[in-house]
């Protein structure tokens, strides 16, 4: 897949030299090391000797230049702008560390460094169907994963051994690794929105929340489901209903043309109905490539959404001291609404 085309149609110069690895997938197909120079005259993968063979196979249509044995990147783009007379170039100054700026700076004399203002992560925004191909399938592993390991979730396992289990079913179903490291949180635990899986006993009683997600070809499905071990008090129960109706709610409420900022006014307003301050996160957020990106589901969001763009909705409660509960899906949105690939079930499960 090479999108390069599209990039160049947006590109406000004609050169670009992309470094975020998920941009060069993005544009190239390659997931090798190294930089890759896009401009109307070429297309270049700059890395070294390690990743030669699979930028080629990778990216057919990119030429692949070497560095390494005292050929550094920036001379390497000197000599690519010198042939090709480029006088601007734009560059992912937010990513790039200040002295590779530095160096490209000081080899290319000739050339104007510009930012290039995350033109492909507003590209990305809008997927197209082989990205969404790639977020469903990625979606299916992970709900099958979930389901496998409520079969094998018991009283007396750790948070660790949860996480252990569920990261090995999405790798054995097919995902080529976690999108993000997976959370798993017991208990008091569950106040913590992004907690660390540790050797915390679950008992009967406790709320164990789960957010996680498979990748396929690079794109990322997030998703997260709270199950009860046995009976859970009466609190506890609340909460989860209270987060249920709020995600249903926001689920509701998207479509094309709906504002982002709107439909995290939905969840938070009655979340804090009931649970004041206790929902201290975004609605949602972007997935691709990046597990985290735009558009978000935010308050004050002004962004409309359009088919194609690919949101979480993740309302959740989080009380010091008691537990936490947070329940998620994922909206591919269409012509006329949204598909959830994430099908598992959300009532709450008694395990
Ligand atoms: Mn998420």
């Amino acid at each position: 897949m090479n999108r390069c085309g599209t990039f160049l149609k947006a590109l406000p110069g004609n050169a670009s030299l992309i470094h975020r690895p998920e941009n060069i997938r993005w544009l190239t197909g390659y997931t090798g090391e190294g930089c890759a120079f896009i401009a109307n005259a070429a297309q270049v993968i700059i890395t070294d000797f390690r990743y030669v063979e699979q930028a080629q196979r990778q990216a057919p249509e990119c030429e692949c230049l070497r560095t390494g044995q005292g050929v550094t990147e920036a001379a390497v783009v000197k000599a690519l702008c010198d042939r090709y007379n480029i006088r601007k170039l734009s560059v992912e100054t937010d990513y790039i560390t200040h002295d590779a700026y530095a160096g490209l700076n000081d080899a290319l004399t000739a050339v104007e460094l510009m930012p290039l203002k995350q033109l492909p992560q507003q590209l990305r925004m809008i997927k197209d169907a082989d990205e969404i191909d790639c977020i469903r399938r990625a979606a299916a592993i992970s709900c099958q994963a979930f389901d496998r390991l409520l079969g094998q979730l018991k009283p007396g396992m750790t948070e660790k051994q949860a996480q252990i289990l569920l990261d090995f079913a999405m790798l054995e179903l097919g995902s080529e690794k976690p999108a993000f490291d997976t959370i798993a949180a017991a208990g008091v635990n569950g106040s913590l929105p992004h907690a660390t899986p540790s050797d915390h006993v679950i008992a009967e009683g406790e709320l164990l929340t789960l957010d996680f997600g498979a990748t396929v070809n690079g794109y990322c499905a997030d998703m997260t489901r709270t199950v009860a071990f046995g009976h859970v008090r009466e609190e506890l129960r609340t909460m989860y209903q209270r987060v249920l109706d709020a995600q249903l709610m926001a689920l509701d409420a998207i479509r094309p043309g709906a504002v982002c900022g709107d439909i995290d006014r939905i969840a938070r307003d009655f979340l804090d109905q009931a649970y004041p301050g206790a929902f201290g996160h975004s609605l949602g957020h972007g997935v691709g490539l990046f597990i985290h990106e735009q558009p978000r589901l935010a308050r004050g969001d002004q962004t409309v959404l359009v088919p194609g763009h690919v949101v979480t909705v993740e309302p959740g409660v989080y009380l010091p001291g008691v537990g936490g509960c947070r329940i998620e899906d994922m909206a591919i949105l269409t012509q006329d609404g949204f598909i959830n690939p994430i099908t598992a079930p959300k009532q709450l499960i008694e395990l």
